[in-house]
């Protein structure tokens, strides 16, 4: 199971103290203490390797390292190095009322997340050594959503799978019972030369309104293409009225993604069948998958 949603607690170093220290001059003493380094900042960086949060499931709060303290003959302190947190490509950072801060969807891009104290000023030519001033410290919430191009959703048992199998050459786990795929699963589909990344999904509940085993709905966000797959040649029309009303409470954003509704298993009655709107396939027997890949190409190319 992929954790998509952890809690962090960040702590950047403090800034060394200033040094104190002192050499004789003529009968005088003279301060030559050295200003404190800088304490390390905590930096997240989008990572194109990570694919899920379950790193942080043990560890959630990082503390960095302190700046080094001024030293005599005027010698500032070690500037800390800065903590690096890697975490998965398409992981947003809210702060933790849940506004967002950055939205690491670029590979390698960083989010300065919690700044090192400066160090404090030494006592060199007669200043009063300081301490060093304190990290920041903060809470975040980071929330991953698998950075996908096109999602597959419907009912239990319609063929979701079979139909990931089929458009990306998988052996994903197929079986005639509801919810055998209970987490999402994605993988690179190629056609001419074009690749997209497709998202399988456990099944939507039958009933109106959304419930909690539906939050997998959240990696429909990076999507720009959404798969509804019916299977039943009488109701398809009310199911994906359904499934439609649920995908849009759950995110505005989806109004505005390319939609196709799809008929699934036309091997079992007459693969003529036309309704309105549907795209007649048989993920089973390969049958539409085609034409279908051509339009999904063509989405993504539009958008
Ligand atoms: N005849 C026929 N059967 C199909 C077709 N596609 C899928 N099936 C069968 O339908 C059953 C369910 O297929 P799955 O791919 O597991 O369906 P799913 O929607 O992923 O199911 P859940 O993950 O439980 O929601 C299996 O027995 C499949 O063999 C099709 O095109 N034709
Ligand atoms: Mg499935």
């Amino acid at each position: 199971m992929i954790i998509d949603n952890i809690k962090l607690h960040l702590k950047a170093g403090n800034g060394g103290d200033g040094g104190l220290s002192f050499f004789r001059k003529r009968n005088n003493l003279i301060g030559d203490g050295g200003r404190g380094g800088k304490g390390a900042d905590i930096i997240l960086r989008a990572n194109e390797s990570l694919y899920d949060l379950n790193k942080f499931s043990y560890k959630k709060r990082f503390v960095a390292r302190n700046g080094g303290n001024g030293t005599s003959s005027n010698k500032k302190g070690k500037d800390a190095e800065p903590l690096i947190l890697d975490v998965p490509l398409g992981t947003s950072i809210k702060n933790f009322k849940g506004d967002m801060r950055v939205d690491l969807n670029q590979p390698e891009q960083i989010f300065l997340a919690v700044r090192g104290g400066k160090g404090g000023e030494g006592n060199y030519k007669g200043s009063e050594a300081q301490k060093g001033y304190p990290g920041q410290e903060k809470y975040f919430i980071s929330d991953y959503r698998i950075p996908c191009d096109v999602g597959i959703i419907g009912f239990p048992n319609v063929g979701k799978t079979t139909l990931f199998n089929s458009l990306s050459g998988k052996q994903h786990k197929v079986a005639g019972y509801p919810f055998t795929t209970l987490h999402n699963s994605w993988a690179v589909c190629e056609y001419k030369t074009r690749r997209f990344v497709l998202l399988d999904t456990p099944p939507i509940r039958e009933r109106d309104g959304l419930s909690k085993e539906e939050d997998f709905l959240k990696h429909l966000y990076r999507t720009k293409v959404i798969l509804i797959v019916s299977d039943n040649f009488d109701k398809c029309k009310s199911q994906i009225k359904i499934i439609r009303n649920k995908i849009v409470d759950f995110d505005k954003s989806c109004r505005s993604k390319k939609i196709f509704y799809l008929l699934n298993k036309i091997d079992k009655i007459d693969e003529g069948l036309k309704i309105r709107g549907f795209l007649p396939v048989s993920a089973k027997q390969g049958t539409g998958m085609d034409i279908l890949r051509e339009k999904i190409v063509r989405a993504l190319s539009d958008g």
